[in-house]
């Protein structure tokens, strides 16, 4: 059987749809889960949806991924711009990962504008606000059936 993808989450995104909603929308997180379960079943894949505040959770479950998953979506929250450590962990798997925001940290406090997660992601997506966790699964099928390519084919 096929792994799921894992869709992790960072600190403070179990509070989506109570405050801030001129940035993040008024979605739960519950709802985002639901309509990611749904839509990545319909393109074929399961998913294990977590968040968890702690940073030491979130690396646990990226190294848990490298084992159980075929790829990733991971949205660190403010780990994003501080997390060394999630960093390592990230550039210890060797599936897809998918960096998620609702938000377009681009347009917003010069400290959102550097990731640590994007060094290692095949991807990042942000400002598209829940349509990001679905667009991240569409990207992901298109990658996971494309073959490995051969090595003389890149040279
Ligand atoms: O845009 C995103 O998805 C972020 O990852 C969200 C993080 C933020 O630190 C990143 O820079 C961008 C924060 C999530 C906090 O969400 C809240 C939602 C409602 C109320 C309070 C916080």
């Amino acid at each position: 059987m096929t792994k799921p993808i894992y869709i992790l989450n960072g600190p403070n995104l179990n509070l989506l749809g109570t405050r801030q909603p001129e940035v993040y929308g008024t979605v739960t997180l519950d709802k985002i889960q639901d309509g990611t379960a749904a839509h990545a079943l319909k393109q074929g894949f399961s998913t294990v949806f977590r968040q968890t505040n702690s940073e030491g959770e979130l690396v646990d479950w990226c190294q848990e991924a490298a084992r159980h998953a075929c790829a990733l979506i991971l949205n660190a929250g403010a780990y994003t711009h501080t997390s060394i450590a999630l960093l390592d962990a990230l550039l210890a798997l060797d599936i897809p990962i998918i960096e998620v925001h609702l938000s377009n940290l681009y347009k917003r406090e010069s400290f959102r504008h550097n990731s640590y997660v994007t060094p290692a992601a095949t991807g990042m997506i942000c400002g598209l606000g829940a349509q990001g966790y679905l667009r991240a699964i569409d990207a992901l099928k298109d990658i996971l059936k494309r073959p490995t390519p051969n090595k003389a084919d890149t040279d």
